[in-house]
């Protein structure tokens, strides 16, 4: 597992790792927050792929070019609008256990990951942590072509979150 995981705080639309993934909604169109931020930075070119996409189901990923961005690949994921429901966790587990395949089968090497759900879809941060840096980590027990996941954490909470949750040590 060593350094295998890490965390970077700030714009996830800078990273030129391999692929980065969007929390976008069921239509693929665009949005606010996250998704807002990669479509503009982009470009408009991601728009029309996206379009020839048909959607994507809640838990679910489908993957394009990044175009303007640094990155080679957008993974665009769709997370649950939190509801308080038994079944938000598993869609969300699924979000990043999708991204993960699909970025496997197209031979990538370093992703990086925003906090899916929990911008306006609501999902509580701390609960939402957990099972990013658990999917993740399962994930990495039968796959070893993945070589680095980044979370990209943007607001001070889910930045002092997952230093918690990943143990690790910043000097600030
Ligand atoms: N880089 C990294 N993280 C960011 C950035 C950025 N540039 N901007 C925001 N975040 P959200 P959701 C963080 O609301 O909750 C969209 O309209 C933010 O602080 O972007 O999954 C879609 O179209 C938060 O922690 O996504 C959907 O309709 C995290 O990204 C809906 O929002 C997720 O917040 C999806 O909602």
């Amino acid at each position: 597992m060593e350094n295998r995981i890490e965390l970077f705080r700030g714009d996830i639309t800078k990273l030129n790792t391999d692929a980065i993934v969007n929390a976008a909604n069921n239509n693929l169109l665009g949005g606010g927050g996250v998704d807002g931020a990669i479509h503009r930075a982009a470009g408009k070119e991601l728009l029309e792929e996206c379009r020839l996409l048909n959607g994507c189901a809640t838990g679910d990923a489908k993957i394009t070019k990044a175009y303007k961005l640094p990155s080679k690949f957008v993974i665009h994921t769709v997370g649950p609008v939190w509801s308080g429901r038994e079944d938000d966790a598993q869609l969300l587990k699924s979000c990043y256990i999708r991204s993960l395949e699909i970025a496997a089968e197209n031979g990538i090497k370093t992703i990086a990951f925003p906090n899916i759900s929990t911008g306006v879809y609501h999902f509580p941060k701390e609960e939402a942590g957990k099972i990013a840096a658990a999917a993740v980590k399962s994930f990495f027990e039968n796959n070893k072509t993945i070589e680095k996941v980044i979370f990209v954490v943007f607001d001070d909470e889910n930045f002092q979150i997952y230093k918690r949750l990943l143990r690790l040590n910043f000097n600030e």
